[in-house]
């Protein structure tokens, strides 16, 4: 079989070539080679760090053949790609990951064993790579391996920001940002393509002449100009031969030096603008859902969706002879409105660019693009200020002007009189400053448009959306997210992989609908027992970690109820809290009550300028501190804040956890998608109806998920009559109990201000309801303890949650985004001989 491969691959060789072989001899002495060639270092003088990089090169030889016949079919004159383009991939590490989709993990182990190293010390040596900021992100990186696994030609186009999200320290209980470096000793992963650089305008002014043929034309003469630079990283499918291009971008100045003002002496004034352009791509802006209106964030979107579509156009070039077909070879997503910007600059490429009439260049335009929201909150609606757009961008505003005036016109034909419509439709909202919404700019632009979860789009229908519902409903649509199972339990969790596959075996891995067949085990004790014995394993692999990350000693057999994820007021990790403060007040009072031990872990960044958010996290340090070190608790309760909660991280701690906190104001987390990873890896939910909780819920059964809060509609009747919050405090004594301990200093070391905001804003403010669903929730979290306390029955909904988990993979979502939006088909990659003639 081996030797056969071989053949495959190089016909020329006969015995097994030391970058496509996959026995472990050979593995093994590729290693050691590259790790000489490469690294430029003997065995005994290597780092650990060495020993990746030169495990990873040799992973990497391993994908080149897939991913140099995939690019290559991918431009064929028949073949439609998919591009992606997101401001965020949080790919997460890349070694163990292409070694699932490879196949080769055991051959790699061995391998690397026989070398007297342990690969999973390796694979915790990748750096990752945090180029996004949470669920948004994350969801990009999912949707690329499944449309690899899928074998969809795909491109994901995006920034190659220098510094990513920053690490997270914790000093005094507080969140420290760290710059993240990620950069910093190589990226083995990527290969640099500056042949294929592209230029990018900023600035200056536009201008009207007449071609030679006489007609009226526009020229963008701008007032500075930036190179951008692509790198490619492949993107391999599970067990197939599709291997993706990831492909992002990095800014140059196109002049190192500006030799004019260099020769006059002024070096600084010389290398500015070299300055200035690097600066571009230098950091992501850490707000995950509010947007931060800053100039250079609208230089990062354009600068990526400028490059992405010249390199569309160019590919596409290449094996046609116009852009006419453009939009038959091409679906481009955009990730939210970041790349929105993308609708005006594709009219500016075709008309300006290629010379286009109006009407076809939109109507390719209108059929290429495809539109996903990920937010309600209206707070996170990006729009920009037109003064700060159109001195940036002058020529793509005289476009959206030129769209919203035709687009207006139609609106007044359909909407006669109705002024309303027409100002909330408008790209420009003109309610006091003016400013370029790129929302309304996405939803005109697109055939599609659609949210992330049922409940979402339904949402998005109802209201920020409304207006564009009523005149296209035919553009809506929803399609619900999904996780990949390969990385989110194959990779993260072996112990249940290995379980459930001897069970089932393993077409699960992508045809996660099969783990449906896990249902006739639910009745059998001893499989129930594996099931514990495995979930147990893991948590004692995770207090491991834990106690030596931070110190504290968790009991590995008390329940671990987790919430982790971005740090933010609507997703209530200070409802947790209110929750965890009624348990000590209630342990104080009542030694003797009957509860299992819990152990509370945390995990998430705040955004550097998000004050409550930062609050958040030192009220929940603060209240660890007291209550892992109160003796009369005896371990019954712990509380953990893991810093620098990350991929890697979520790897660890989605397969260790007993109970999911999902607990989100009803009609504020779009879908959220660590709710799927957690049920994924048999934890149970405590959560309320948002979001994919709802599906989430309908999947696996009512009486396996515990329930709480106000629905939607009831968040909306309650503030209609005026919420106060103040009423839940006087009316419910335990709840008064909990915030008064917060209020007189109790987890502060007797500062009385340090918290006070937090309980000040739930008290006259409470935007996110918590005290109006505070008793709801307590009343879950008991049920929660009395189903732990009987584990059999703990198990059964555990094995019943991951069987009725097949709807969530993202190869589900992505199968819906190519049959109802995109209209791809899978191509299969043939493995082409490599040899000097068609190389
Ligand atoms: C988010 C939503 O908040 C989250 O609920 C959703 O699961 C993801 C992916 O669709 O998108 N929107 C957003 O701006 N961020 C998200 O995580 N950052």
């Amino acid at each position: 079989h081996l030797s056969l491969m071989a053949s495959i691959l190089n016909p020329n060789v006969t015995i097994e070539d030391d970058r496509t072989g996959l026995d472990i001899e050979t593995i093994r002495r590729a290693v050691l080679d590259n790790l000489f060639y490469i690294q430029g270092k003997f065995p005994a003088i290597a780092t650990k760090h060495d020993f990746y990089m030169a495990l990873a090169y040799t992973v990497r030889d391993r994908l080149l053949q897939r991913w140099l016949n995939s690019v290559q079919t991918n431009l064929k004159k028949d073949v439609k790609s998919v591009a992606y383009l997101s401001a965020e991939f949080l790919v997460g590490p890349h070694l163990g990951n292409n070694l699932i989709n490879l196949d080769i993990y055991q051959q790699v182990e061995q391998a690397i064993k026989e070398s007297g190293l342990n690969l999973q010390e390796l694979i915790d040596t990748e750096e990752e790579p945090g180029l996004g900021n949470g669920g948004l992100g994350r969801l990009a990186a999912c949707y690329l391996d499944s449309l690899s696994s899928l074998e969809i030609p795909a491109i994901g186009y995006g920034i190659r920001y220098e510094f990513g999200i920053f690490d997270q320290h914790i000093q005094d209980g507080w969140q420290v940002e760290i710059t993240d470096k990620w950069l910093q000793y190589g990226n083995p992963w990527e290969i640099a393509r500056p042949e294929s650089s592209v230029m990018v305008n900023f600035g200056g002014r536009t201008e009207a002449y007449t071609d030679d043929h006489g007609a009226f034309r526009v020229r963008w003469i701008p007032e500075y100009v930036v190179k951008g630079i692509p790198y490619d990283t492949p993107i391999l499918g599970y067990k197939v031969n599709t291997a993706n291009t990831l492909r992002l971008w990095r800014s140059e100045a196109c002049e190192s030096f500006n030799f004019e003002r260099f020769n006059q002496g002024d070096y600084y004034g010389a290398v500015d603008s070299k300055v200035h352009s690097e600066n571009l791509c230098k950091v992501l802006y850490p707000n995950d859902e509010p947007i931060q209106g800053k100039e250079l964030r609208l230089q990062q979107q354009y600068f990526f969706v400028c490059c992405s579509l010249q390199d569309m156009i160019r590919t596409h070039l290449i094996e046609n002879s116009s852009l006419d077909n453009f939009d038959q070879l091409w679906a481009i997503q955009l990730n939210d409105t970041h790349p929105a910007v993308a609708v005006a600059e594709l009219m500016r490429l075709l008309v300006d660019v290629h010379h286009y009439e109006w009407e076809p260049a939109w109507q390719i335009t209108e059929n290429t693009f495809g539109y996903t929201n990920h937010t309600l909150l209206p707070e996170a609606l990006e729009k920009w200020p037109l003064s700060i757009f159109g001195r940036l961008l002058p020529r793509l505003l005289e476009i959206i002007y030129e769209i919203n005036n035709r687009f207006l016109e139609r609106v007044r034909i359909k909407f006669p009189d109705n002024g309303s419509k027409m100002s909330s439709l408008s790209i420009i909202d003109e309610s006091d400053d003016k400013y370029v919404r790129m929302a309304n700019l996405a939803c005109i632009g697109s055939h599609r448009i659609n949210g992330v979860a049922q409940l979402h789009s339904e949402l998005l229908k109802e209201t920020i959306l409304h207006d564009f519902y009523a005149l296209f409903p035919e553009k809506f649509t929803n399609v619900t997210n999904g996780v990949t199972p390969r990385r989110w339990m194959v990779l993260s969790n072996p112990r249940l992989t290995e379980l459930i596959t001897q069970k089932i075996g393993n077409r699960w891995i992508n045809h996660l609908d099969e783990l449906k067949q896990l249902e006739q085990f639910v009745d059998d004790a001893s499989f129930r027992s594996q099931w514990r014995q495995v979930k147990q394993e893991v948590k004692q692999d995770l207090a491991k970690y834990i106690e030596k990350k931070v110190g504290i000693v968790v009991n590995p057999a008390s329940l671990f109820d987790v919430q982790v994820k971005r740090i933010h007021e609507y997703k209530r990790q200070h409802l947790n809290v209110l929750h965890i403060i009624t348990l000590y007040n209630r342990l104080k009072h009542n030694p003797n009550l009957d509860i299992p031990p819990r152990t509370f872990i945390f995990g998430g960044k705040a955004a550097p300028g998000y004050f409550m958010a930062k609050r958040i996290i030192k009220l929940i340090t603060s209240v660890g501190d007291v209550i892992n070190n109160d003796p009369d608790l005896k371990d019954r309760l712990k509380v953990v804040f893991l810093p620098d909660y990350n991929v890697t991280l979520g790897q660890r701690v989605y397969p260790a956890a007993d109970l999911s906190e999902q607990i989100s104001t009803a009609g504020k987390e779009a879908s959220g998608t660590g709710n799927m990873k957690f049920s994924l890896n048999g934890a149970l939910t405590i959560g309320t109806l948002d979001g994919a909780n709802v599906e989430i819920r309908e999947e696996v059964g009512a009486e396996n998920f515990f329930l709480f809060g106000l629905t939607t509609p009831q968040v909306a009747e309650v503030k209609s009559h005026g919420y106060y919050p103040r009423g839940h405090y006087d009316s419910n004594e335990e709840l008064r109990g909990v915030l008064d301990l917060i209020s007189c200093g109790f987890f502060s070391r007797g500062n009385r201000e340090l918290l006070q905001p937090i309980v000040d804003n739930l008290l006259y403010d409470d935007p996110y309801l918590l005290l109006a669903d505070y008793q709801s929730y307590i009343n879950s979290q008991e049920e929660v303890s009395e189903a732990y306390k009987d584990q059999e029955r703990w198990s059964r909904m555990s094995i019943l949650n991951v069987a009725r988990m097949g709807k969530f993979s993202s190869d589900r979502s992505i199968q819906e985004y190519c049959d109802n939006i995109w209209k791809v088909q899978p191509v299969s990659i043939k493995l082409q001989a490599y040899n000097q003639e068609n190389a």
